[in-house]
């Protein structure tokens, strides 16, 4: 049975995420430990998760991660104390966001429909701008100084371009690659290089090269022109935050922080933090949660648990009954959940009475 450290974490995180379990203990059987760590933990002991949390999780075969911050933890003292400190210590180097506008669900953009808006972001997830590297002198004068180094590697840019290469293969084959090499004349000339060196290994697959500010219109004006996509730390936090919103709602969209090498345990989260506006009143939408554990569970090697999950989140949003209030209804997160539960026996039966697979 897989073994998965689940981090609630801070706000919305600890009402989604018992959501996104009951939904996934619906079609698996997995070994869960809690690990009440956040900004409740920071409150008690002046830090975000433990000393032996990174060990702790060592020991597990993935993540599940709700959401981190708080108001009254620093924003940078929270990302840097609990889910920085995991991606770079497991080295889950691809960031996967799939961005799809599910049917039944109304995008921003007038004439765009599900079949135009369905994109795999792939974004570096160890260094570029949340490398870390930086200081502040002469803190409170006139005369300070704050420096935050966008660092790039060779290895991560190539290990990161090769996930998006393949992955391209599974998919239609071409991939945009975002840089913005003609203002930044070292970073993303070496992220460019590196890219077109391997992509030459990659002959079958089309590559385009496009800086960001571009890339943002293009999502906008020519979203159905997009498919699989891989950019920087930085570039790909914002630009997937644009594609949530054209899915619809932040709250749908999900994440997956991979270790492709598989020697380390991978992070599933939603994209979405804590919400603190919407908090504790059961309202925030569990489906970008649920839909990030069906990535867990196609990585742990359930693929059929995983499609009857997405199917079944497919399935609550076509029917349009039941939704939270980004989605323009009045439902709660444990509504959504149980619908999205509904949905998963409602199919089950179908199967089972050889009435024909409706996946
Ligand atoms: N769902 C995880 C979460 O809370 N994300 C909020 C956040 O600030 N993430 C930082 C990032 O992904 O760059």
């Amino acid at each position: 049975m897989p073994s998965i450290a689940v981090i609630a974490g801070d706000g919305v995180g600890k009402e989604v995420i018992p959501a996104g379990l009951r939904v996934l203990g619906t079609v698996a059987s997995l070994d869960v430990e809690m690990l009440p760590w956040g900004a409740d933990h920071y409150a008690e002991t002046g830090a975000m998760m433990p000393g032996d949390a990174l060990h702790r999780l060592g020991g597990h075969d993935a993540i599940y991660l709700g959401a981190v911050g708080w108001p009254t933890v620093p924003d940078h003292i929270s990302l840097w104390g609990l889910l920085l400190p995991i991606r770079k210590a497991f080295q889950l180097y691809a960031n996967l966001r799939p961005v799809k506008l599910l049917p039944g669900v109304a995008g921003p953009l007038a004439n765009r429909g599900p079949d135009e808006i369905d994109m795999m972001f792939v974004r570096e997830n160890t260094e570029g701008e949340y490398a870390g590297a930086g200081g502040r002198v002469h803190e409170g004068t006139p005369y300070e100084v704050a420096v935050e180094a966008p660092v790039f590697t060779r290895l991560a840019v190539e290990r990161v371009a090769r996930y998006t290469f393949d992955l391209a293969r599974q998919r239609s084959g071409s991939v945009i690659s975002v840089t913005k090499s003609n203002a930044s004349r070292y970073a993303y000339v070496l992220w460019d290089e590196v890219v077109n060196e391997v992509a030459e290994g990659y002959r079958d697959v089309v590559v385009e090269r496009m800086h960001v500010d571009a890339m943002a219109a293009r999502m906008v004006l020519r979203p159905d022109t997009i498919d699989v996509v891989v950019a920087s730390n930085l570039f790909a936090d914002i630009l997937t935050d644009l594609g949530a919103a054209l899915q619809g709602s932040l709250g749908l969209a999900a994440s997956a922080n991979l270790d492709p090498t598989g020697s380390r345990p991978s992070l599933f989260e939603p994209v979405h933090g804590s919400a603190p506006d919407i908090a504790g009143q059961g309202r925030a939408n569990p489906i970008g949660a649920i839909w990030a554990g069906a990535l867990m569970l196609r990585h742990l090697g359930l693929a059929a648990e995983a499609d009857r999950v997405e199917a079944a989140i497919s399935q609550v949003l076509a029917d349009g009954v039941v939704r939270t209030g980004d989605l323009g209804g009045s439902a709660s997160t444990d509504d959504v959940a149980e619908a999205v539960i509904s949905a998963l026996r409602r199919r089950a039966r179908t199967r089972a009475n050889g009435t024909g697979d409706t996946e």
